[in-house]
This record gives C-alpha cells, sequence and structure tokens, in this order.
C-alpha cells in the first residue's frame, strides 16, 4: 500500500471505527444510486448490479444454477440481487473502516469495484457499446469522492491536540455530511427509478396499442370435461400470474414494439427475411393451447403451464425463405434463435418443420405476451423443453448446424436435444396432508407434450396400479388433468403416480437428474390419514 498521508495514532479508536464503517456504507449507496440514475437514462441493463449479476449468472455452473432455480424458484434472481447487496454491504464496511486510517487507499478501492462494473456492463451479450460503463464510472467517482469525504471528517481533528473530553474528530462536519450523502442517494435512486420507468414508456405504450387479430386458425374448442371439476388440480389453463417464469435476465427487457424486427437467415435461406412486428400481425394467426416445461423441473416441480398462444406459424415463414429441413436436404439442422438481451436457443429445424405447431408466439391466454414471457414475440414449439425452443424477446433466427454452434445452454452442460420426458404429478393432497378416513380425492396433471397422454395411474403403498380417470384431451401437445378416488384407510400411505403416453411408453421409474436433458422418475406424495 502506497500511502503519503502522515496520519498520527489513535486512528482506529473503536469510537471511530462506527462512523468509519457507517461512511463506508454511505460512500456504497451514494456509488450505487448514482449509477442507477446513469443507468435510468442509460439503459436499465447497464447499471453495476445487474450487469454483474447477469455476468455471475453466465459463469455460474449449471448445477448451482439449477440448484438455485430448484431452491428459489422465480425468487432465484432476488435472491442473487440481495447476495450482491450484501457483499456490496461488506466490502463497503471494509473500505470505510480502511479508510480511516488509509483515506486514498479506500477511496481508490472503491474505483476498482466501479471498474468491475464497468467492465462487466460492457461486456454483456446484450451491451450496446461503452455508454453501458457510464452508470458504473459515474457511481463509482461518486462513491470515492464521498468516502474520501466522509473519512476527512473522521480525520479531521487529529492535526491539533483536542480539548480535554471533546472528541478528536469532527463529528458535526461528518453528521451533516453523511446526511447530505443519505439524502442525496435516495434522491438519485428516486431519479433512476423515474428515468427508467420514462424509457420504458414506449415499449409500455407499444404493447398497450397492441389489437390482436382473430386467430385465422382457431384452437379446437376445449373439450368438455378438460378440466376435472376436483378442488386442488392445477387449472387447465394457467393463469398468466401463476405461470412459471425461467430466464437469465435480472431486468425483464422491455421491447419497443414499434421498433422491434425480426431477422431470418443463415444456411440454406435464399431469400432472409426482416419482419416489423405488424408484418406479423398482417400474417395469419393461428392459435393453439401448449404445454410449455422447463428443463429444470423435477419430478414433481412446478415449472409446467398451459396457455393458448396465438401466432405465426414458424414452418410457414421458414419455407418462405427458402428453408428445407434436413430430411428433404435442407443444409441447416439447427435453428438458432436469438434474444434481445443476447439469449441463444438451439432447436432442431426437423422438429420445427415437421407439421407441429411450432410458433413465433405474439399473444399468451388472449393478451399480447407479458413483458415476462417475451413481449413482443417468443418461439413456442410443442414437445420441446424451454431451453430448446421457447426463446422470449426473439430478434434473430439463424440457421445453422448442431456441429457448427453451441448456443448457451449447451455451452453450460445441457443437451443439444431435448424433447420433453413423460411426466405426471400429484397436485392433491399435498406432502404431508393429513385427510380423514373414507373418500379422498387424488388428481394432478400429466404431460407428454406432442405424444399426448394415454394413461395414468396411481399406487397405494406398494399395491397393485390402478387407473386413473382421465379429463379430456384437449390436444397431444397440452397436459392432461387425472383423478383417482382413493378409500383411504388410518395410517401413513405413500401414493404414487406415472403416466403412459400415447406411444405406448411408460413413464419410467429411473430416477435422473434434470441435467442435461430433463429429470425423470414417478412423483409420491406421502400423507397421513387420521
Ligand atoms: N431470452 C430468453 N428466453 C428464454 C429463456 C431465457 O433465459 N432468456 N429461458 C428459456 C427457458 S429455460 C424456459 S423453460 C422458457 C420459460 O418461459 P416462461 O418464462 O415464459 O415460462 O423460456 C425460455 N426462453
Ligand atoms: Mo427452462
Amino acid at each position: 500500500m502506497t500511502e503519503n498521508e502522515k496520519e498520527p495514532r489513535g486512528h482506529s479508536s473503536p469510537l471511530r471505527l462506527l462512523p468509519g464503517a457507517l461512511s463506508g456504507v454511505l460512500a456504497g449507496c451514494a456509488a450505487l444510486a448514482v449509477a442507477e440514475a446513469v443507468a435510468g437514462g442509460v439503459r436499465p441493463q447497464s447499471g453495476p448490479v445487474v450487469a454483474v449479476g447477469g455476468a455471475a449468472i453466465d459463469r455460474t455452473p449449471a448445477a448451482v444454477k439449477d440448484w438455485a432455480v430448484r431452491q428459489f424458484g422465480t425468487d432465484d434472481k432476488l435472491v442473487l440481487r440481495l447476495g450482491i447487496l450484501a457483499v456490496l454491504a461488506l466490502l463497503a464496511l471494509a473500505l470505510g473502516i480502511t479508510a480511516l486510517r488509509f483515506r486514498r487507499t479506500g477511496a481508490v478501492g472503491v474505483l476498482l469495484f466501479g471498474a468491475v462494473g464497468a467492465v462487466a456492463a460492457t461486456s454483456r451479450p446484450d451491451s450496446t457499446g461503452v455508454a453501458d460503463a457510464l452508470p458504473s464510472a459515474a457511481g463509482a467517482v461518486a462513491g470515492a469522492v464521498t468516502l474520501y469525504v466522509l473519512a476527512g471528517r473522521l480525520a479531521l481533528h487529529d492535526r491539533a491536540p483536542a480539548p480535554a473530553g471533546a472528541r478528536d474528530w469532527d463529528r458535526r462536519g461528518f453528521v451533516l455530511a453523511a446526511g447530505a450523502t443519505a439524502v442525496a442517494s435516495a434522491g438519485a435512486g428516486l431519479l433512476g427509478r423515474a428515468l427508467s420507468g420514462a424509457g420504458n414508456r414506449g415499449a409500455v405504450a407499444s404493447r398497450r396499442a397492441v389489437v390482436l387479430p382473430r386467430p385465422a386458425s382457431p384452437a379446437p374448442p376445449v373439450p368438455r370435461g378438460a378440466a376435472l371439476r376436483v378442488p386442488g388440480v392445477s387449472p387447465f389453463v394457467t393463469p398468466e400470474g401463476s405461470f412459471y417464469r425461467v430466464d437469465t435476465a435480472l431486468v425483464v427487457p422491455k421491447v419497443d414494439a414499434t421498433s422491434w424486427r425480426l431477422r431470418l437467415h443463415g444456411k440454406g435461406v435464399t431469400r432472409p427475411l426482416t419482419l416489423s412486428y405488424d408484418d406479423l400481425l398482417r400474417r395469419d394467426q393461428v392459435e393453439r393451447d401448449i404445454t410449455l416445461t422447463c428443463v429444470s423441473n423435477e419430478v414433481g416441480g412446478p415449472y409446467v403451464g398451459n396457455a393458448r398462444w396465438t401466432g405465426v406459424r414458424l414452418a410457414d415463414l421458414l419455407a418462405e425463405c427458402g428453408v428445407e429441413p434436413p430430411s428433404r436436404g435442407g443444409p441447416a439442422d439447427q435453428l438458432v434463435a436469438r434474444s434481445v438481451d443476447g439469449m441463444t436457443i438451439g432447436t432442431p429445424v426437423e422438429d420445427v418443420m415437421d407439421g407441429r405447431d411450432a410458433l413465433l408466439a405474439l399473444g399468451m391466454n388472449g393478451e399480447p405476451l407479458p413483458f415476462a414471457h417475451g413481449f413482443p414475440v417468443r418461439m413456442v414449439v410443442p414437445g420441446l423443453y424451454g431451453f430448446v425452443s421457447a426463446c422470449k424477446w426473439i430478434e434473430d433466427i439463424e440457421l445453422t448446424t448442431f456441429d457448427s454452434y453451441d448456443p448457451y445452454w449447451v455451452k453450460r452442460g445441457w443437451a443439444r436435444r431435448a424433447p420433453v420426458r413423460t411426466q405426471s404429478r400429484i397436485d392433491t393432497p399435498k406432502p404431508f396432508a393429513r385427510p380423514r378416513t373414507g373418500m379422498v380425492m387424488v388428481a394432478g396433471v400429466a404431460w407428454a407434450q406432442h405424444r399426448g397422454i394415454g394413461k395414468v395411474e396411481v399406487r397405494v403403498d406398494d399395491g397393485p396400479w390402478q387407473q386413473a380417470r382421465l379429463a379430456a384431451e384437449d390436444s397431444r401437445d397440452t397436459w392432461r388433468q387425472w383423478s383417482f378416488p382413493w378409500r383411504a384407510t388410518k395410517g401413513g400411505h405413500t401414493l404414487t403416480v406415472r403416466a403412459t403416453d400415447r406411444t405406448g411408453a411408460v413413464q419410467t421409474d429411473r430416477r435422473a437428474r434434470t441435467i442435461p436433458d430433463g429429470a425423470t422418475g414417478w412423483h409420491s406424495v406421502v400423507v397421513t390419514v387420521g
């Protein structure tokens, strides 16, 4: 450490450790608040917490990420943010105490953390250039100056002998400076919020202005009997509020549909296309019920939802671009979708063009896509896990090969190809429920998208498999509810479910982890009948 400030002894008297630590925290607050204010003007994603968080997400080993998704669910990002803030708070405390003795070192420390934020922000895949470094840089300068000034208040009286009984530091000056910092930070924070709100106004207005046309090909009516009247079973159509959300975006991208474009290009594309949102709205809209599942869903887990999607058939667009599927000699076997936030998702061209309802979706349950689910446009491909098919906030489609390009999740250890595994889940009774003896309705959902569910069976303890009643089938691409009236007897019991898809394949009991291509095994629930 090079420090040429001559400072007398008695410096880290416990009296000043506390204000020292406080000045570090205040400097940290000032840095973050100024950074967020500037990010509000530049891009919400360019703020240091989001940038460092995003970089952390990308570098997190697949197993840890999978664990985080399982552990914290859709709150995983909140947990990450809180974690980053906790680490920053500790570092700020340390820098504040350091600055008691080494004022410049403390200030330089703040600048170094700013540099980390700036590098993270400019190296994010969605970075739009050096402007993304501005929030971190401005924040770091604000934090460093704040720390330098506050630490100065703490050291001021050292040069003169303090009168007996007096504090040896400028208490009044410190309190004033600290108060001013707190107020200024709060102001900057609010300004950041207001600015990013204003920055999103165009996107919000563009979504509000959307009028989805009546589908040229409406979804076949949901058969009566597709929804069982059993309390506790997942509703056939998942309401927006409870539809799972899994993505790497710390800040939901808010895309203005009026300036949005989708580019289609790559191997075997003889007529590249660039489409606007209105171009897509003008095309024939297809409406389908499709159940979406995340590969990170454990057996019995919540990351599956069913929605009514409307959009454009992707196969038609590809055909217009001159694309042939590999089975007809096309040179590209992988379609790579890119999103505005730098996600890449690879899908087999063959699957997209084999006649299934692979969509560029604009609507979800009758509304324009919610921002969190990919507005303005996302992909949905029946039968494939989301990480190999369901790119949200899509802006680019490139035809390529599996041999020449690995998308985001594949680089992190997940499979290149991942059709959805046949799964079934007991929704009711809940684990460790205490139902009364007598008739208990056991019910849940089963899914094997694009193959369809043919049979569901329930087993009580080690008894025989007994056939459950299946709700009417909406389509092969949606889940099916099932129910099983159980004459429950006193004591502890284990209920187990398994499904058989329409090809006749029985859901395997072999336990497999979610990585690399989806969990397998049977879902069981233990209850105590009293
Ligand atoms: N841009 C982008 N699209 C994405 C992802 C992502 O992280 N970023 N995650 C994918 C994964 S893993 C899944 S399971 C689905 C989830 O879609 P949902 O959040 O609308 O339920 O989105 C997919 N599309
Ligand atoms: Mo996923």
